[in-house]
C-alpha cells in the first residue's frame, strides 16, 4: 500500500506526542509495571501456588494460581455439575449420597489441608458444608471429592481444622446449636459439639459438648488443644441478646485429655458417637474469656500463641497455646475478623469495618511495645478472611496474602444488581504491604488456603488406573440380560464409540458400562444421550456404569460433549429405542437405513454410510 507522506508525519507526530505522555506519567507507569510483572506468569509458564478458596454458596472448591489470580478448576462438592458429570444422575451412588445427607447443595467456608510433620504434604483436602452439616474429602491426586459423610449431633458445620503437625483429626464445629436430647420436646438447654473426625476412615471419633455458637476451630501445632470462637456466650436466640456480654470465649479442648475420657468410658453415645460433657469431665474444656463476639482463631506458625479476633471489639486476643493464658490484647481496627501470618514474625489481620488488612508484628505486640502497627493497606471492600501463603502451616512462604474481599462494589463493569466477589493478591515481602491485582470469582469465597505447586504437582496423576471391571477394547458387547433389560460395554477413544449403534426396546432398563480406553492426560471423552438426561465426562482410564430407561420410540444420538480430536464431531452414535410390538432387528435396521447420503453435485460419492 502507498501512503501520502503527510499521512507519515501525522502519525510520527501522534507517535512523539504519545511518548512525550507517556514520559509524563512514568513514576506511574513503573509503579504499575512493578506489580504487573510480580503477578504476570507468560503463557506456558505455571504459577508458583496452588489456591484452594472455599466456593461458599457455590458448594465446590476454585482452584486458583497464584500470584497470576487464574482460575484453574472448580472441585463440585456438594453441587452436581454438568461440565464434570459430577453427581449427574440419578443413579449415581454420589448423588444418592448428597440427596440423603442434606441435599445438592452446600455452602463451603473452610478449606483445610492434610499435614505431616506441620508440612503441607499434599493429599488431602477437606472442606465444609456449613448448611447441611456435612464434612467432605477432596483427594489432591486426583482434584476430587472422595468423601462425604454427614456430622451426627450438630447443625452448622462451620469452623474446620487439621489436628496439628500429623493431621490426626479434623475438627468440626458446629454452630448452630440444638436441643440437648435432640428432641423439640424439650427446647432447653440448647448446645452444640465440637466433632472430631478420622481423617483416614472419615468416622466420627467423638464429640465434646459446648455451648454458644462455636464458630471458626484452629489447632496448636503440637497438636494438644483445639480453639473454637464461641460467640454467644449468652445463649441468647436473637441478635439483640447475643451481643449483651463484653466478653464470650476460646474454648480450648485439651485432645489427650478428651481422648482418655472417652476410653474411660465418660461419653454419652447419641446417634452412635460418644459426647463429652465437659461438665463431667474435668480438663477436657477451658473457656477462655476474650472480647466480643469473636470470630476467627488462628494459631501463630510457631504455636506459640492463639490469637482471637474480636469482631466487635478493636482488638485481638494473644492467648499463649501452651498457658492458655491471655498475654496480650492490642488493638488492631474496626472489625478484626482473620489473622494470617509471614515467616517474618509478623501477623496480618483482616479488618470488615475499616476495609483494611493491618500488618502488625507480634513479639512486639506480646511484650507491649507501642509501634507494633507495622502497616495498613485498603482492601476492596469489607473483607472477610485473608491469607498468606503458608500462613496457615508451620513454615509460611511469605510472598503473597490473598484478601477476600465480600463486595466488589466499582471494581469490574457492573453485571447487573449482582456483582462478583473480589479478591486481592497483596505483596508481603517487604515491609510495607503492595496491592498487585485483583480478580474476581462467583460467589462465594471464604477462606482458602494455598500449597507450593513444587510440592503437588508431582503427586497429580495424569490418568486414571483402569478398574478392575474396565471394559477391554476388542471385549465391547450388547446383550439382552432379561425381558425388559439390556447390558452395553462400550469403549471410547479418539474419536469412536465402540459399539457406535446399539438397540433396546421400548420399556426396557439400559445398563450401559463405559470405559474411556485412552492412556494420555486429558484426553477426555464425553457421553450425551438426549432426551435421557444423562450426560457423563469421562477423563481417560476412567468407567463409569449407568443406567436408565429406554424411553420413547426413536433414534438417539450420542454425542462426545469434550473435544478431543479434529473428528470430535463425528464421535457419536446411536440408540435406537424399538416400539414394544416391532420385530425389526439390528441387522435388518442397519441393513435398511439410507447409506448414500446426499451428494454434493460433481463430487464423486464413496459410497459410505452418512
Ligand atoms: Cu469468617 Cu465462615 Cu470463615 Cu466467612 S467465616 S468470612
Ligand atoms: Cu471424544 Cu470429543
Ligand atoms: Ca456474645
Amino acid at each position: 500500500m502507498k501512503r501520502h507522506p503527510l499521512i507519515l508525519i501525522a502519525a510520527t507526530v501522534v507517535a512523539t506526542l504519545a511518548g512525550v505522555h507517556t514520559f509524563g506519567c512514568g513514576a506511574a507507569r513503573s509503579a504499575r509495571s512493578l506489580a504487573a510483572e510480580k503477578v504476570y506468569v507468560p503463557p506456558g509458564e505455571l504459577d508458583k501456588y496452588y489456591g484452594f478458596l472455599s466456593g461458599g454458596q457455590s458448594g465446590s472448591v476454585f482452584v486458583v494460581g497464584v500470584p497470576s489470580g487464574r482460575l484453574i478448576r472448580e472441585i463440585p462438592v456438594f453441587e452436581p455439575r454438568a461440565a464434570y458429570g459430577y453427581a449427574m444422575l440419578e443413579t449415581d451412588a454420589r448423588r444418592q449420597l448428597l440427596e440423603s445427607t442434606g441435599g445438592l447443595w452446600g455452602d463451603t467456608h473452610h478449606p483445610v489441608l492434610s499435614e505431616k510433620n506441620g508440612l503441607f504434604d499434599g493429599e488431602y483436602l477437606w472442606i465444609n458444608d456449613l448448611a447441611n452439616g456435612r464434612l467432605a474429602r477432596v483427594r489432591l491426586d486426583y482434584f476430587e471429592a472422595d468423601r462425604i459423610i454427614k456430622i451426627p449431633n450438630l447443625q452448622g458445620a462451620h469452623g474446620i481444622a487439621v489436628v496439628s503437625p500429623d493431621t490426626k483429626y479434623i475438627v468440626v464445629n458446629g454452630e448452630f446449636e440444638q436441643p440437648t436430647d435432640g428432641l423439640v420436646t424439650n427446647p432447653a438447654p440448647y448446645t452444640s459439639v465440637v466433632a472430631f473426625v478420622d481423617p483416614e476412615a472419615m468416622e466420627m471419633k467423638f464429640e465434646v459438648r459446648v455451648n454458644g455458637n462455636i464458630d471458626i476451630a484452629d489447632t496448636s501445632k503440637d497438636g494438644h488443644y483445639s480453639f473454637s470462637t464461641v460467640y454467644n456466650l449468652e445463649q441468647g436466640r436473637d441478635m439483640g441478646s447475643m451481643i449483651q456480654y463484653d466478653r464470650d470465649a476460646v474454648a480450648a479442648i485439651d485432645i489427650p485429655a478428651a481422648e482418655k475420657a472417652i476410653a474411660a468410658g465418660k461419653g454419652d453415645v447419641r446417634n452412635g458417637v460418644p459426647i463429652l460433657d465437659p461438665e463431667k469431665s474435668e480438663g477436657v474444656l477451658t473457656l477462655i474469656p476474650v472480647p466480643k463476639n469473636p470470630h476467627g482463631v488462628n494459631v501463630t506458625p510457631d504455636g506459640r500463641y492463639a490469637i482471637a479476633a474480636g469482631k466487635l471489639s478493636p482488638t485481638v486476643t494473644i492467648i499463649d497455646a501452651h498457658t492458655l493464658k491471655i498475654v496480650a490484647e492490642p488493638e488492631v481496627g474496626l472489625g478484626p475478623l482473620h489473622t494470617t501470618f509471614d515467616n517474618r514474625g509478623n501477623a496480618f489481620t483482616s479488618l470488615f469495618l475499616d476495609s483494611q488488612v493491618v500488618k502488625w508484628n507480634i513479639d512486639k505486640a506480646v511484650t507491649g511495645t507501642s509501634d507494633y502497627i507495622v502497616d495498613r493497606i485498603n482492601v476492596h471492600y469489607n473483607i472477610g478472611h485473608l491469607q498468606a501463603v503458608g500462613g496457615d502451616s508451620m513454615h509460611p512462604y511469605g510472598d503473597y496474602l490473598l484478601a477476600l474481599n465480600k463486595l466488589s462494589k466499582d471494581q469490574y463493569v457492573p453485571v447487573g444488581p449482582d456483582l462478583p466477589e473480589n479478591q486481592e493478591i497483596i505483596d508481603i515481602s517487604g515491609e510495607k504491604m503492595k496491592l498487585l491485582a485483583s480478580f474476581p470469582t462467583p460467589p462465594e469465597p471464604h477462606d482458602a488456603t494455598f500449597i507450593a505447586a513444587s510440592v503437588l504437582k508431582p503427586l497429580v496423576h495424569q490418568t486414571y488406573t483402569p478398574s478392575a471391571d474396565a471394559v477391554q477394547a476388542g471385549h465391547e458387547s450388547v446383550v439382552r440380560t432379561g425381558p425388559h433389560a439390556v447390558s452395553v460395554d462400550m469403549t471410547l477413544i479418539r474419536s469412536a464409540y465402540t459399539p457406535d449403534a446399539f438397540e433396546v426396546r421400548e420399556g426396557d432398563q439400559v445398563t450401559m458400562k463405559i470405559t474411556n480406553v485412552e492412556t494420555i492426560r486429558d484426553m477426555i471423552h464425553g457421553f450425551a444421550l438426549p432426551d435421557h438426561n444423562l450426560n457423563i465426562a469421562l477423563p481417560p482410564g476412567y468407567t463409569k456404569t449407568v443406567t436408565f430407561d429406554a424411553g420413547k420410540p426413536g433414534v438417539y444420538w450420542f454425542y462426545c460433549t469434550n473435544f478431543c480430536s479434529a473428528l470430535h464431531l463425528e464421535m457419536r452414535g446411536r440408540m435406537v429405542v424399538q416400539p414394544k410390538a416391532s420385530t425389526v432387528t439390528l441387522t435388518d435396521w442397519h441393513a435398511a437405513e439410507n447409506v448414500k447420503g446426499q451428494l454434493v453435485p460433481g463430487v464423486p460419492s464413496t459410497g459410505d454410510k452418512r
